[in-house]
């Protein structure tokens, strides 16, 4: 129901409507008037949480009052929007992002001073949002920050966990996992309770024939849990466009309790069925890049997917068109599989509830979707098994069937004389159980099927999706390289650099248009420029020497040179290559006479990263990581010279200071692993080099910085699967190097060698998977040729400086801009000069 305030009255909620703070004054006024009245405090009780509620709450103000604004012109415009549905949204903290995106942080940094307080105190109060686990999860964030940026409008969709991904702690060594209630204090949230969905489970389909004499079917005596919306603004940055980001909670269907079986005294099964219904949207599955087959996820999938298309499908009807006019209004993009169930779900909107044709139907679907795949690796490919979905979703089962059948008889027509393509192809996996194929799904139900870099998207077309770039066409398939926001990632992450930048460039035009970074290679030569670039590295490590004193009571010179690996731990990612690699800088060290030393390149090596809580062998290297520490760090001969730290807790408000820290970073994967990558990006902006295979992004990297401002090393792509069937047939040898590593591990110099004899086995006696073997000399010397020429600081400087002038193509609105035009044909909503 529409309820809006007749012509009489406007003029006066007009004169009275919210206005936004522009000075000090006028913020100072906002931030005690919050912490008096919102929060009900005073002078005499305000800490620093208080301060950054208030900052807080009047960010909060000014940003609902241009989101209700975008709102209104977004549906008053009536044009196409994109809808992204994605599973995880790694936020990390919003107040900084608001305060500069708003460009107001120069108003509130002197407000807050004449109040008391420091800036970085009160940024550093906040909580991360950790609604994500990691690459996938942040570059849903960064797309959202460049579509508000860019106008477009967009609605991000995802759920609303109580816990987000765990908080990593070290306990002697190990990781332990704490739960990060993150809801406690959470002013960025609007809780809309007139905004429900109410989602069915189970139950039974019923087929009748309707007036007309039509077959229909209806999904009928299932269970029902309840969706309750809840928004947050999504600020561009320097533009009024403040897009929205809709998170779903669920709860019982009958409120909060039960009344029925609460009066007739069953107290405890009515709190029963509300904690089980406050299960679905309770935890984020900690999983990054694998596929468990739980229940409990299929469940948070189909209420997720049911809720936002319920909410999509009504903003549509609105509008009283016509459905074929459905893609002209709405693209939905499927980040990754985990939303595929969207795809059945409108099928049986169309067909069951607004009784369309099939045919009809599945063009509108395919028109609408477009799916972004992430990972090639068979263990992240989701396949749910069919008498689950039977049992959860039978309606959805029944149309995923005869997708499949309409799609097999169009193969075989297509391909009358290839006997095993439909085996190959179908959606139904004929295992013991069936199991159903989410990616084929996904690409079968899609008009547009992409890829994250370019190595990445060659790969899914010669290998997982093979058989359908022959029955689709090529074109079905395309790229989008990964990108990064440039105002966390560099204005946010690293002020005084873009502060820099902007002197020299004439402005912060950058941040909006990042190629026009390209203008500081004039500036590689300036003397007075270099000295700034370096001084500002500098201090971005003493500030992480810092931390990681007063964190983990490490001392490390901030002179040396700072090596960094943060991310996911996977066995892909090989954080194993590195560890087994400071091993051998270790026992080289030992074995130099005082002199040799003395001419060595000193170095920090830090790791960082969460693992799968059930991931055994990801857990081995945290712990092998700290062991090495334990020992290297407390040796006397070494000193300096090599210092290994586990940073605890990796999240994304830490990659802020850690990524402007570094000196080298590495992205290490196996060749043909790694999809994309996005921090190698972050590490290059912010004038760091990289160390990296032939995988993923680093392979645009290496095109745009030029070849001999990267160490590349390693075997290729296509040379792994030989070198794989070499491993399995016994036919190669253990690199020497490695096994001087492996014999240390084994005599006990990093503690009891049977804790990490799964790792040191995988690669000795099970085939090597990840090739650790085969590319660790290759990895060693380049890590020699990064101290050789790191020595030369000036040649490593101005490698830095021109790389970072090379980055421009990295920026997500460059990303966004190719999803717009190719995938979503969405056009930008720019708003108004006269504010409206
Ligand atoms: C890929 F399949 C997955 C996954 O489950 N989670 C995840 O974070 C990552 N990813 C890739 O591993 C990265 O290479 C890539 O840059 C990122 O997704 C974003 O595309």
């Amino acid at each position: 129901v529409e309820a809006s305030i007749p012509e009489g009255q406007r003029e006066a909620w007009r004169k009275f409507s919210a206005k936004e703070f522009t000075t000090k004054d006028q913020f100072e006024t906002e931030v005690v008037k919050h912490i008096e009245t919102t929060l009900a405090r005073s002078l005499f009780n305000c800490d620093e949480a208080a301060a950054y509620a208030g900052t807080a709450l009047a960010f909060r103000d000014r940003l609902v009052i241009e989101w209700n604004k975008t709102q209104q012109r977004q549906t008053f415009a009536d044009q196409k929007r994109v809808y992204y549905l994605s599973l995880e949204f790694l936020m990390g903290r919003a107040l900084d992002n608001a305060m500069l995106n708003v460009q107001q942080k120069d108003v509130a940094i002197a407000g807050l001073e004449d109040l008391g307080f420091r800036m970085e105190d009160v940024i550093s109060q906040e909580r991360d949002a950790a609604l994500g686990n990691g690459g996938l999860g942040r570059l849903a964030a960064c797309f959202l920050d460049s579509l508000a940026t860019l106008n477009y409008p967009a609605w991000g969709y995802a759920l609303r966990y109580r816990y987000g991904i765990f908080r990593q702690e070290i306990v002697d060594g190990y990781q332990v996992e704490v739960p990060d209630y993150w809801l406690d204090f959470n002013p960025w949230e609007f809780p809309r309770h007139d905004v429900t969905v109410d989602i069915q489970f189970y139950g039974n389909v019923r087929k009748y024939m309707d007036d007309a004499g039509k077959q229909m079917s209806v999904w009928e005596n299932g269970e029902i849990v309840t969706a309750v919306a809840y928004d947050a603004p999504i600020p561009g940055y320097g533009t009024k466009t403040t897009n929205n980001l809709r998170l779903w909670s669920s709860k019982a269907s009958h409120g909060e309790f039960d009344f029925t079986k609460f009066n007739s005294g069953e107290y405890e099964a009515s709190v029963a069925d509300q904690q089980r219904a406050e299960t679905i949207s309770a935890v984020l599955y900690p999983n990054d890049s694998l596929e468990r087959g739980k229940e409990l996820r299929l469940k948070q999938q189909y209420f997720w997917c049911a809720a936002s298309l319920y909410d999509i499908v009504r903003r549509f009807k609105k509008s009283r068109k016509a459905w074929k006019d459905f893609p002209n209004q709405v693209a939905i993009q499927l980040n990754d599989t985990h939303p595929t169930l969207a795809i059945p779900e409108l099928m049986r909107i169309l067909i069951d509830n607004e009784s369309l044709e099939w045919d009809e139907a599945w063009s509108i679907v395919q028109a609408t979707f477009g799916y972004t795949n992430h990972t090639v690796l068979p263990e992240a490919l989701e396949k749910w098994s069919v008498p689950l979905i039977q049992h959860l979703l039978p309606r959805h089962l029944q149309i995923i069937y005869d997708i499949n059948l309409q799609f097999l008889q169009y193969v075989e027509r297509n391909f009358p004389k290839e006997r095993d393509i439909l085996g190959r192809v179908s959606i139904i996996e004929e295992s013991q159980p069936k199991m159903v194929r989410m990616a084929y799904l996904a690409v079968i139900g899609s008009h547009k099927v992409n890829g994250v870099a370019e190595l990445h998207s060659d790969l899914i077309k010669t290998t997982i999706f093979k058989d359908f770039v022959k029955i689709y066409g090529p074109d079905k398939f395309t790229n989008v390289t990964n990108g990064i926001t440039p105002r966390r990632w560099l204005h946010q992450a690293n002020p005084r650099l873009s502060e820099l930048i902007a002197t020299k460039l004439g402005g912060y035009d950058f941040l909006k248009d990042l190629n026009l970074l390209h203008k500081l290679e004039a500036f590689v030569d300036d003397k007075e420029f270099r000295k700034e670039f370096q001084e500002i590295k500098y201090a971005n490590k003493v500030r992480l020497a810092k931390y990681t004193k007063e964190v983990h009571g490490i001392s490390v010179n901030p002179s040396s040179l700072f090596d960094i690996q943060v991310k996911r731990m996977h066995e892909y990612k090989r954080q194993q290559l590195n560890i087994f690699g400071v091993i051998y800088r270790y026992l080289e060290l030992k074995a130099m006479s005082p002199a040799d030393r003395a001419k060595v390149q000193p170095r920090v090596s830090f790791f960082g990263g969460k693992a799968a809580p059930g991931y055994w062998m990801a857990k081995m290297v945290i712990h092998l990581v700290n062991q090495v520490g334990k020992v290297v760090n407390n040796d006397k001969d070494i000193g300096d010279l090599l210092k290994v730290v586990f940073l605890e807790d990796y999240n994304v408000s830490k990659a802020e200071m850690i990524v402007p820290a570094s000196d080298i970073s590495e992205h290490i994967s196996t060749a043909g692993t790694e999809a994309s990558g996005t921090s190698n990006m972050k590490f290059v902006l912010n004038g760091g080099l990289l160390i990296g295979t032939c995988d993923g992004a680093n392979i645009e990297i290496t095109r745009e910085v030029g070849e001999d401002n990267i160490f590349l090393f390693g075997n290729l792509s296509e040379d792994v699967e030989d070198l794989r069937h070499q491993h399995f047939y016994g036919e190669y040898e253990l690199e020497p190097m490695l096994k001087k590593v492996f014999d240390s591990i084994r005599s006990g110099t990093f503690g009891d060698a049977h804790q990490f004899s799964a790792l040191v086995d995988s690669i000795v006696d099970h085939g090597d998977y990840y090739l650790v073997s085969d590319d660790f000399k290759s990895y060693i010397d380049t890590q020699k040729l990064i101290d050789e020429t790191y020595k030369d600081q000036e040649t490593w400087l101005t490698k830095t400086i021109t790389s970072v002038a090379r980055m421009g193509f990295f920026s997500s609105d460059r990303c966004i801009d190719e999803y717009a035009e190719m995938i979503w044909n969405i056009e930008p909503l720019p708003p108004q000069q006269n504010g409206a």
